[in-house]
């Protein structure tokens, strides 16, 4: 065996590549996936609510969710089916700012998602708060397209994207883990995609 001296160069670190695994980068399009129906109820008659696990259960109307300071997140958002977008602009309101009003009781511990059309999702408190999660009604500067959840859809771009329910219009605080739509049918309950937490079991 031949012994190495001298200089060595270190092999760079591994990266984390940008697409986590089992996904493509869909490029400038961006699918549509919707369960239902899209709702048609005018944005300026949009509610969003915070009840369950609440000091002080909360809706605000359209233009109170604009009084708040804006949000935007910038970057990249996966989908179960594989598809990932990159550089994805959203504004919005922070869920923090949102919880902060609310005020969640020391026994909550989970989120439910409600969307108008009775679509739902689950998710553990920890996953929208800290910076995390958002309620966003615009895409690129301009209003998020209907299609896309528009008014109102809730934006969790650290988990697959069936957490981001589209037309959301309620977020229950719970004590306890409740599957939600997908979840009920057969959906990993946490869905990071980094964890490739596809299905139940994965
Ligand atoms: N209300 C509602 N929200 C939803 C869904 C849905 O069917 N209904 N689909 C989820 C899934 S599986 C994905 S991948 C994204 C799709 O969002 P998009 O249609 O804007 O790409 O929305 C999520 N939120
Ligand atoms: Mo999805």
């Amino acid at each position: 065996m031949p012994v190495t001296r001298g200089f060595h160069r270190r092999r760079p670190e591994p990266e984390r590549g940008r697409l986590p695994p089992g996904q493509y980068d869909t490029g400038s399009s961006w699918p549509v996936l919707s369960a239902e129906a899209t709702p048609q109820q005018a944005a300026d008659s949009w509610t969003l609510t915070i009840d369950g696990l609440v000091a002080s259960p909360h809706t605000w109307s359209w233009s109170e969710l604009h009084s708040f300071p804006g949000s935007t997140f910038f970057g990249d958002i996966h989908c179960v089916t594989t598809w990932s977008k990159f550089d994805t602009t959203f504004s919005g309101v922070s869920v923090d700012d949102l919880l902060e009003v609310a005020g969640p009781t020391h026994a909550a511990a989970y989120v439910m998602a409600h969307s108008v059309t009775g679509y739902t999702t689950n998710l553990p408190l920890a996953d929208v708060t800290g910076g995390k999660a958002w309620v966003v009604w615009s895409f690129d500067g301009e209003p998020l397209p209907r299609q896309h959840g528009g008014p109102l859809r809730l934006l969790v771009p650290h988990l697959y994207f069936w957490k981001s329910a589209k037309w959301v219009s309620r977020l229950e605080l719970m004590a306890e883990d409740r599957p939600g739509f997908w979840e009920q049918n057969g959906y990993h309950d946490r869905g990071d995609p980094w964890l490739e937490q596809r299905y139940q079991g994965d």
